[in-house]
Formats: structure tokens, C-alpha cells, sequence
């Protein structure tokens, strides 16, 4: 493993144990590289990223988890350096569609993230 830059752990299925996502640096914006996906299944971790829809490469820096949509599963929020060319988007958000896989969006077109202050 190479260009390692960040990395967090989330039960992002609910299934009372914690996957893990790895972000990866983009050779210094000439490799733009996707996030790694692992999902925790009965404590092995199995790669497979591109079976849950994590399909966009950047400059990884870092990952957070945090349930944007207040559904009740953790969604993914993945932190990027700019691209070379000041590619947009910098950073990507992915919802947890609750079947195991994630749809790309972006916030501020089309995705409401709830506040508790709005209730
Ligand atoms: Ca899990
Ligand atoms: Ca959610």
C-alpha cells in the first residue's frame, strides 16, 4: 500500500462491527486515486470499493463519517487537497443507500443536509 493519507471506521451497515475506508493520495495530482472501501465481514476486513459505488479518484486526505441525511445510517464524506488543474468537485459526498452501497451527490445541488436546528 502506498500514499497513505487517511483513514476512518464506521458501521456504515449497521451490522454491529466497523468498516474501515483508507484514503490515498494522487501522486501528487498526476494519479488521481479512489478511496479504498473495506467492508468488515465476521472480522475480516474485504476490499471492495467499487462494489459499493466509491467510484471518484482524487487527492485523498482524509475520510469522515457522519449521518448527513439523518437516516440513521453513516454516510461518507471523503476530504481531497485540489487537483492539479483545480478540478471540481474537491471533496466528495457519498449517502448510504442502505443496501450496502453509496450514491455520489453533492452538497449544495440537490442535497439538504438536515440540521437539528431546523426541527
Ligand atoms: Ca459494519
Ligand atoms: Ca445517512
Amino acid at each position: 500500500m502506498h500514499d497513505l493519507h487517511g483513514t476512518a471506521m464506521g458501521d456504515y451497515d449497521n451490522d454491529g462491527d466497523l468498516d474501515l475506508v483508507l484514503t490515498m493520495g494522487g501522486g501528487n495530482g498526476t494519479n488521481p486515486s479512489k478511496a479504498l472501501f473495506y467492508t468488515n465481514k465476521n472480522g475480516k476486513l474485504v476490499l471492495n470499493t467499487g462494489d459499493v459505488n466509491i467510484d471518484k479518484g482524487g487527492r485523498g486526505r482524509g475520510a469522515k463519517w457522519s449521518d448527513m441525511d439523518l437516516d440513521g445510517d453513516l454516510d461518507l464524506m471523503l476530504i481531497n487537497e485540489a487537483s492539479l488543474k483545480h478540478a471540481k468537485p474537491q471533496h466528495f459526498f457519498y449517502k448510504n443507500l442502505g443496501d450496502g452501497t453509496f450514491e455520489y451527490t453533492s452538497v449544495g445541488k440537490g442535497y439538504k443536509i438536515k440540521s437539528h436546528l431546523a426541527r
